[in-house]
């Protein structure tokens, strides 16, 4: 039962310290809204945490004269693996604006056509996997897939380093320290005072320095192959000077740099392609429609060659991405801090540097949505249905200036690769999947498989 939040009037507090969130805290904190309302105040152990989710308030907190980026609980957290790469400095901290204006061309919508031909040739290497499969009549393991491609697709382009991902039957080693990494930080939260975490720690500092070695080894492979000048991400941050001193990056804020993209360039984007994979085999007409636009662009060609400008014309298959990403935002909160005292929606009182949590799933499911925003309906991302709505009612990527550098990068490299998968495969939901959502920090289908077989001009 809530009470109501001492220091923010009208704001129903939860105390959660009886069960603690679980392995699922994103979806428990979906749940206490559902219940309690789109702002609450959640309690733990003493720490509290409030969260937003109304159109109103997140329209507020966009504002970048009176909020700005918070590093909250979670990301202090990652913080101490990734230190001051982009995602997690803190914005007065000089390094992120160096690396920001020095790696901001590099992700400018114009950029991606070099990082094209990579995505097409790892987008065949799943293909690959996922022919032998079909014909084996085995069934492939969807985010675990996907995460292959999106691992080896951010090391080729952004860095020249190949994790040969489809080579192996387990996950990369630096996937799984990753991810242990991630589940650490959230754990972490949920942490009950004077209990002992003293392994737990270790094991992640075991993991945090393996991560950290793979990268130097990225690093040094490309020192050592004296090809520093190159354009890609890491080229740029070897050889880049800061137009406002002329200095470049420093070693140890390229390894944060390195160990921040490798993650944030893969473990999303994954995620977002289960979720619309997911939603495709769950709905036929929408399925029938995809194939429509690809069969339009391509044909039967046995394997089309996705040029630049065509991956930017499959507008419905984007249109489903963006479905995706509303229902299952792949990074499902960020948080705002006030730049002054102020008071938020005319009622909640806030002091200078006091941090929010919009949730994403949340807000992406508010009254704007209409009567009912849980369907998966991809035609809400019309042109004219997008002109029409807030442009607040929809954050995937964040907001404001530290909202996500990587967009373009993950919408060119998802939409060639989804709208390839369908255009190629019939999709058979042989487990008769029903969704849950894992969570580590970042949202995946969890254990969702399907079998596949060729599409033939038929069908
Ligand atoms: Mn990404 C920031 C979501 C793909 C690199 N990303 C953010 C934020 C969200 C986010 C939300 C803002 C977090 C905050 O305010 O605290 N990112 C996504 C999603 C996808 C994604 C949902 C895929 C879908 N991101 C990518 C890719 C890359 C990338 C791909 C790199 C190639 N993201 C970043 C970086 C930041 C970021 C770097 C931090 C930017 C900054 O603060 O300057």
């Amino acid at each position: 039962t809530a009470q109501t939040a001492p220091s923010l009037p009208g704001v129903p507090l939860v105390d959660i310290s009886a069960t603690g969130p679980g392995r699922t805290p994103l979806q428990q904190i979906m749940g206490l809204m559902r219940e309690h309302g789109s702002v609450l105040t959640r309690r733990l152990h003493g720490r509290d945490v409030t969260f937003v989710a109304d159109l109103d308030l997140v329209t507020e907190l966009a504002d970048e004269s009176r909020f700005a980026k918070a590093v909250g609980p979670a990301l202090e957290n990652v913080r101490e693996f990734a230190a001051d790469g982009l995602f997690t400095a803190y914005n007065d901290e000089p390094n992120w604006a160096k690396a920001h204006d020095i790696l901001m061309p590099a992700f400018a919508l114009g950029s991606m056509r070099t990082y094209h031909p990579v995505m097409l040739d790892v987008a065949r290497r799943l293909i690959g996997s996922w022919d032998r499969a079909a014909g084996g009549g085995r069934p492939v393991n969807i985010p675990d897939d996907m995460t292959r491609m999106t691992l080896d697709t951010i090391g080729l382009a952004g860095f020249g380093y190949d994790f040969g991902s489809f080579d192996r039957d387990e996950p990369h080693p630096f996937v799984e320290s990753m991810v242990r990494c991630l589940e650490w930080a959230m754990t972490r939260l949920a942490r009950t005072p004077g209990g002992d975490y003293a392994a737990q720690d270790e094991a992640f500092r075991t993991d945090a320095a393996h991560l950290a070695q793979v990268v130097d080894d990225v690093i040094s492979a490309r020192v050592a192959a004296g090809e520093t000048g190159t354009d890609d991400l890491l080229g740029l941050m070897l050889s880049a000077t800061h137009p406002a001193d002329g200095t470049t990056l420093d070693t140890t804020n390229i390894r944060n740099q390195v160990i921040t993209f490798l993650i944030a360039g893969h473990e999303t984007t994954s995620g977002a392609m289960s979720f619309a994979m997911y939603y495709l085999t769950k709905h036929p007409a929408v399925l029938r429609l995809v194939q429509r636009e690809v069969d339009a662009m391509w044909g039967d060609t046995a394997d089309p060659e996705p040029t630049f400008d065509e991956v930017g014309r499959l507008t419905y298959t984007r249109q489903v991405l963006n479905e995706a990403l509303r229902l299952w935002p792949t990074a499902a909160a960020f948080s705002r801090q006030a730049r002054e005292d102020t008071v938020l929606g005319g009622r909640i009182p806030l002091r200078a540097g006091q941090a929010l949590t919009v949730v994403a799933p949340m807000l992406h499911r508010q009254p704007v949505w209409g009567d009912n925003p849980g369907l998966f309906d991809p035609s809400r991302f019309t042109p004219e249905a997008e002109a029409a709505r807030s442009p607040h009612a929809f954050k995937p990527f964040g907001t404001g200036e530290r909202a996500c550098i990587g967009r373009q990068f993950a919408l060119h490299e998802a939409t060639m690769l989804l709208a390839l998968l369908v255009h190629r495969y019939r999709l058979h939901d042989h487990a008769d999947y029903r969704l849950t959502v894992k969570e580590a920090l970042t949202l995946k289908p969890d254990g969702f498989t399907l079998t596949l077989t060729p599409r033939t001009a038929a069908d």
